[in-house]
């Protein structure tokens, strides 16, 4: 295979000249940082009232974590380090929890954000001579401006459908030729079955590749949205808190997804002690933010594990792979005192045929045990006259999902397309245990 680089001389700098890069950058990041009160507070703490006291990147370690509930008690402008009238745009996170994190943007901050969507973009083989169609939420979400300014970038020609209605989403795809789509995975499945219930014949989508990020799914799921689209799928993820998307983006090779370290710094730790873990290991992911000057946030805790791959990728890119994200530290539910992450059950059920493409997690109370529920949908409209093989595709999904999570579900089956769809991230727990 031959591999196509945006910026070939960044993408493939050797080992010694990225660290100095980054040290240049890390240093610029520190004098930003400086300039507001929380991190002025924090860094003098720490020893370090200049970046002149950044003296090599092994210093990065005497800088603080940064933590969301940082971020939000600085709500709105604690974090901004330069005159507000140099901003240009901001972006915010849902805020499900409270009070949102808000990121500032200046000019440069932009056009830097931009070059690593556009280098994520063309690392999976897209051209100027590809269609678009941008299927994710526009707004205060980044994932819809920022591949919006990133396929631009790369000369694509963008059609900024948002999310959503996936009717006129076909109508676009047909009436343009629309060859590559981003959207959030459980989007993609919700259109590949709305594909089959509208009758919309494959031959007239002339789709290639689809970008996929924004929530964690598996390498199962993955394969499935290929196979059924026909399609090539890349993971894509990012955070507000970074830009958004074009953190880390999976090349050709599909092997694990490149940070772009010329504009992050990433370091894996043991998210109990928050020591950094042995190489290769799983661990909480930590950022640092080398490429925006308005709002500087260093040693950024994601909450999202991973860990990095320690081979070469054979594209030649000298950035580090992460792993793709299974899971966060914070949606980890405790079920009797075990311990699951949603990822391992759609891990096990997607890798069955029988299943369709959307599930719930249902978590209980019933006396003093936890009780889980897993409701799934199944392929094929199989409700008919003869029960018979749904139960027993029922109990095989039950006893598959016990052998792997060490919990016995109560399994509920649905028809095709009657679980709930979101058009942004998708809800897949709902824990109805009362709190306290
Ligand atoms: O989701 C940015 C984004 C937009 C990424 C479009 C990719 C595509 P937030 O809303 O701040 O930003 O959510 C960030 O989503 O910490 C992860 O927990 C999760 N996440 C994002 N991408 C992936 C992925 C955007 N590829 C949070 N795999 C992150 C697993 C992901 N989890």
């Amino acid at each position: 295979m031959t591999y196509q680089y945006w910026n070939q001389e960044m993408e493939t700098l050797n080992r010694a000249d990225l660290e100095a890069f980054q040290l240049k950058q890390l240093r610029s990041a520190v004098a930003h940082a400086l300039r507001t009160p929380f991190y002025r507070e924090r860094l003098s703490k720490a020893g370090i009232q200049s970046e002149e006291d950044i003296k090599s990147l092994a210093d990065l370690a005497r800088i603080p974590f940064t933590t969301k509930g940082d971020l939000r008690l600085g709500f709105p402008y604690g974090f901004l380090s330069i005159p507000k009238d140099e901003v240009i745009r901001l972006h915010a996170s849902s805020g499900t929890t409270g009070t949102p994190t808000t990121i500032y943007f200046n000019r440069p901050d932009i056009r830097r954000w931009t070059g690593f969507v556009a280098r994520s973009i063309y690392a999976t083989g897209c051209t100027k001579a590809d269609v678009f169609q941008n299927m994710i939420t526009y707004g205060l979400f980044t994932g819809g401006l920022g591949f919006h300014f990133g396929g631009e970038e790369v000369g694509m020609l963008v059609i900024p459908s948002g999310s959503g209605n996936t009717n006129r989403q076909f109508k676009l795809m047909q009436d343009f030729g629309t060859t590559v789509v981003h959207a959030t995975p459980s989007f993609l499945l919700h259109v590949e079955a709305k594909m089959q219930e509208e009758g919309v014949r494959r031959e007239r989508i002339k789709l290639t590749r689809a970008f996929a990020g924004a929530e964690p799914y598996s390498e199962d799921t993955r394969k499935r949205i290929e196979e059924l689209l026909r399609i090539d799928v890349y993971n894509s993820y990012g955070l507000s808190e970074m830009n958004g998307p074009g953190v880390a983006f999976e090349c050709q090779a599909k092997n694990g997804l490149h940070l772009w370290e010329d504009g992050y710094i990433g370091e894996i730790v043991n998210p109990d002690t928050l020591e950094p873990v042995p190489e290769g290991e799983t661990g909480e992911l930590v950022l640092t933010c080398l490429c925006r000057e308005a709002t500087p946030i260093l040693r950024y805790r994601t909450r999202d594990l991973s860990g990095f791959y320690t081979e070469p990728c054979p594209c030649g890119r000298t950035h580090r792979r992460l792993r793709r994200i299974t899971g966060r530290t914070d949606d980890m539910l405790i079920i009797n005192g075990v311990n699951l992450f949603p990822s391992q059950i759609e891990e096990v059920i997607m890798s069955m045929q029988e299943v369709g493409n959307n599930y719930l997690i249902v978590v209980e109370k019933e006396g003093v045990l936890d009780r889980l529920t897993v409701k799934t949908e199944v392929a094929q409209d199989s409700f008919r006259d003869d029960t018979r093989p749904l139960h027993a595709l029922k109990e095989r999904i039950r006893k598959t999902l016990q052998a792997s999570i060490f919990i016995n579900p109560r399994i509920e089956l649905h028809e095709r397309g009657s679980l709930p769809v979101s058009e942004g991230k998708a809800t897949r727990v709902l824990d109805q245990r009362p709190r306290g």
